[in-house]
């Protein structure tokens, strides 16, 4: 990030009442930028009021809190699941660029600015109420975790031990334990763990009992898949209720070097995709920005992991997805 950039977007935050929040069902790297920005905003503005807020958290997300918190005993995660917008002068959303995933947006006609830091492909929505330019949207970093451990570098804020393990464990989470990741990846793992923190340490809280329901909802996928072939690359297409991240990657553990899974809630309908790093390396795909080409849905992502989300028309917005991802594998 320039460090110009970086100065605007702490200057306009100075001397606000700052809220921070993330997409609907925080993911790791959604809870734990979250966490640890809060903390950054509380060392450098030490005299303003910063209130956190998660509108829920997901499955792994609160797996994660319970052993993270046997581990931590002491350490207190203060958040809010409501909050009272008055005396609120500026919301920072942190690991989203799409208002569409932020129950705090839904419904409502807030007239509070808003800014993001995110990782995320730049959708550029151009939403009236933000102040766009400062917001810090670089999807060269593969979490929002490291845009934060940057912003605690430059200021010289020195990290307590339970952030270290808070902000490892988002960075290995959401770069796909590195195969996402880039070098930078890399130093900023270093730079957290130097020499205090074994990283053999972290990686038991990051694992996840898998549950019957979702080796069930895996096994359906795969028995329900059907092989799409584009000359050597090979896409699963499969259909679920429920875990279709799960099975999206499962798809691509199997052979597939991408895998698709739909969700239809009645007339609401998700669209879950992976593909593998190789894939995007040598075709240029970016389901991302696929995603975010497509009228009339709501999505959007990186390269190799984006989902979509629809209502009514399923058939149509998958045949235009397939469409385009072979466009892109022949090419
Ligand atoms: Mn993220």
């Amino acid at each position: 990030m320039r460090n110009s950039k970086k100065e605007d977007f702490l200057n306009f935050l100075k001397e606000k009442n700052l809220l921070i929040t993330t997409h609907d069902l925080a993911d790791l790297d959604g809870f734990i930028s979250g966490i640890a920005l809060k903390y950054y905003f509380e060392t450098h503005f030490p005299n303003q009021n910063i209130q956190l807020m998660f509108s829920g958290l997901s499955r792994h997300t609160k797996s994660f809190v319970n052993q993270f918190s046997i581990k931590f005993p002491n350490f207190k995660f203060t958040f809010q699941e409501h909050i009272q917008l008055s005396d609120i002068d500026v919301i920072v959303i942190v690991d989203s660029n799409n208002l569409d995933q932020i129950k705090l947006f839904n419904n409502s006609d807030l007239d509070i600015p808003f800014i993001f830091i995110d990782h995320h492909l730049n959708l550029q929505k151009n939403y009236p109420g933000n102040v766009f330019s400062f917001n810090l949207i670089y999807d060269n970093y593969s979490s929002t975790s490291e845009m934060v451990l940057e912003l605690f570098n430059d200021s010289d804020i020195k990290l307590p031990l339970p952030y270290k393990y808070l902000l490892t464990s988002a960075i290995l989470t959401d770069s796909g334990f590195l195969k996402y990741g880039n070098t930078g990846t890399v130093k900023n793992l270093y730079n957290i763990l130097q020499d205090q923190i074994e990283i053999q340490d972290v990686l038991p809280l990051l694992e996840r009992e898998i549950d019957i329901s979702e080796k069930i909802a895996r096994i359906k996928a795969l028995q329900r898949v059907k092989l799409i072939r584009i000359n050597n690359w090979l896409i699963g297409l499969s259909h679920l209720s429920s875990f279709s991240a799960s099975a999206a990657s499962i798809l691509t553990k199997v052979g597939f070097d991408i895998g698709i899974v739909v969700s239809e809630d009645k007339s609401d309908y998700r669209i879950t995709t992976r593909a593998k790093k190789q894939v995007c390396l040598k075709t240029g795909l970016h389901l991302g920005k696929i995603i975010s080409e497509i009228n009339n849905v709501n999505g959007g992502g990186h390269d190799g992991a984006a989902t979509l989300n629809g209502k009514n028309d399923v058939e149509e917005i998958l045949n235009q997805l397939i469409d385009k991802i072979k466009e892109t594998l022949i090419n």
